[in-house]
């Protein structure tokens, strides 16, 4: 395009984008109290305007891409950096409806699993049964037995996203209907797969590795996971342990009066992802806090925004598979998925409007359909 036409468009752009802005104010409504919020505003005309001339934006474009774009370029990094920054968990729950109100709504084919998301939804934690069929863990298990780990981290072996998105089951299991609803109904949107891992712990002396230190994950305004055991896990091989209702600073607020504790405290329960607090975890929500034990097979849904850790094995490897469900593809997750990409679901998932947008930036044709 020429410079002139190139002028023309990105007014053109901005025209449209105008028109948009409640939809945006919505979203960034939650964001005032922020420093940044000016410069994100900004940041949004801008991108828009130069992906014109990456030919990524139309003038015609719809609103979900121009949202879609735009979240996918620095706004998305900032968006991130604030979701990585913003403690106050009341305000993190504001900025997540706000978020979710302009995310499509796509409905869940199998309507809604009410019950399993209520107690998702309260006490941050449900257990999933019979997922996969025998053959078909142990086909999935055979996998990643005999694959390559590609990294380490602490006692942790981990295989290549590509790997597990290649491995039987792994993306029927990801995009399961009953999942993608209890989840869908969770997050109060529809889920988006922003991660997958399998990583296998080894046994070890050392108790001091990162995950295995309670914390809060900071994936998203509101995130949760699916986490599904490789291997039989009982207390000696490393179970994962919960703490529930610890994603609800509702109920963190009740406990911390009753304990007699001053108000300020939920501000110190919840700054950053906690690890560095000095505050007794294990003792404060003794009631609260359980190790999933289990055959391999064993699944459950978590608000990883709530305590968590994983326990250090003393006796056998543990393997676990994960996905991460959350709202925004930051652009650091859409890094993740780059390398990854299928034409369509495979057949052995169910293939849904709601399983296609839940596993949208693995499949082709990349950079498009972001
Ligand atoms: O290995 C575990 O069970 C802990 C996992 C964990 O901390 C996480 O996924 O955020």
């Amino acid at each position: 395009m020429s410079t002139e036409a190139n002028r023309i468009a990105a007014n053109k752009l901005e025209e449209s984008l105008s028109a948009y802005a409640p939809t945006y104010r919505k979203l960034f409504k939650a964001f005032k109290s922020y420093p940044n919020f000016k410069q994100l505003w900004d940041l949004i005309f801008l991108i828009g305007s130069n992906s014109i001339k990456t030919g990524a934006l139309h003038v015609d474009s719809k609103p979900e891409e121009i949202l879609k774009e735009v979240l996918s370029s620095w706004p998305g990094d900032l968006l991130w950096k604030l979701n990585k920054e913003i403690d106050d968990p009341y305000q993190r729950i504001d900025i997540a409806k706000n978020i979710c109100s302009i995310l499509p709504q796509l409905k869940s084919e199998i309507g809604s699993d009410l019950p399993l998301a209520e107690e998702l939804k309260e006490t941050g934690f449900v257990k999933l049964n019979d997922l996969l069929d025998q053959q078909s863990l142990n086909e999935m298990i055979r996998f990643f037995r005999d694959g390559q780990y590609s990294a380490q981290d602490g006692p942790t072996y981990l295989h290549s996203v590509e790997d597990i998105v290649a491995a039987p089951h792994s993306l029927a299991l990801a995009t399961n209907p009953q999942i993608l609803s209890i989840v869908k109904d969770y997050l109060g949107a529809p889920p988006t797969i922003v991660d997958m891992s399998v990583w296998w712990t080894v046994p070890t002396e050392s108790n001091d590795y990162g995950a295995h230190i309670f914390h809060r994950d900071f994936d998203d305004f509101r995130a949760c996971k699916l986490f599904f055991y490789l291997t039989d896990v009982e207390t000696d091989d490393g179970p994962h342990i919960f703490a529930r209702n610890t994603h609800d600073p509702t109920f963190c607020a009740k406990l911390i009066a009753e304990h007699r504790l001053p108000e300020t405290q939920l501000g110190v329960l919840f700054s950053k992802d906690s690890r560095g607090i000095v505050w007794p975890i294990e003792q404060f929500f003794s009631n609260q806090i359980s190790e999933i034990t289990g055959k391999a097979g064993t699944a459950f849904l978590e608000a990883t925004y709530g305590f968590h850790r994983g326990k250090t094995p003393k006796r056998h490897m543990r393997g676990l598979f994960q996905v991460l469900y959350g709202l925004i593809p930051y652009p650091n997750r859409l890094d993740r998925f780059q390398n990854v990409r299928i034409d369509s679901l495979p057949s052995s998932c169910v293939d849904t409007e709601l399983s296609r947008y839940a596993a949208r930036l693995m499949i082709s044709p990349p950079n498009n359909d972001k």
